[in-house]
């Protein structure tokens, strides 16, 4: 996957989302505004050090991870987390625990048909998410 994910992906559909972050905790105000969002995503990958930068009217949210290596993250929504991604089978595999007793979500990545697929799932709530290459 990190050879076809890398550069830029324009939002192109999403089915499901808002209840999806409901079940996460995203509060009201934001989902609202989130749900209107048509973000451009960019992957930048250096070796098993891997930047997702999500840009949009709303913000720019910036993750920086490193390959099997659980660390400290922020939600867009601003939720503290820790976040472990692992690479399988192509997928890029994102999981997700609440820093704050909240719940936890699994963002599944991957690539088909030449789109970018998210799957976001919590508690088995999904949302999917399709970007098509900028
Ligand atoms: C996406 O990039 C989905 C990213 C995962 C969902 C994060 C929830 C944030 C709520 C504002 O399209």
């Amino acid at each position: 996957i990190q050879s076809v994910i890398v550069g830029k992906w324009n939002f192109e559909s999403s089915e499901n989302f808002d209840a999806y972050m409901k079940e996460a905790g995203v509060g009201m105000m934001t989902r609202t505004v989130a749900a209107k969002l048509k973000p451009t995503l960019e992957f930048v990958v250096e070796g098993d050090n891997w930047t997702m930068t999500s840009v949009s009217t709303f913000k720019t949210h910036v993750s920086k991870f490193t390959i099997g290596k659980e660390q400290d993250d922020k939600t867009a929504d601003g939720r503290d987390v820790k976040s472990l991604y692992t690479l399988e089978n192509d997928h890029l595999i994102q999981v997700e625990k609440s820093n704050s007793g909240g719940k936890d979500s699994h963002i599944d990545r991957y690539i088909d048909g030449g789109k970018l697929v998210i799957i976001c799932e919590c508690n088995g709530v999904k949302s999917t998410r399709v970007y098509t290459k900028a």
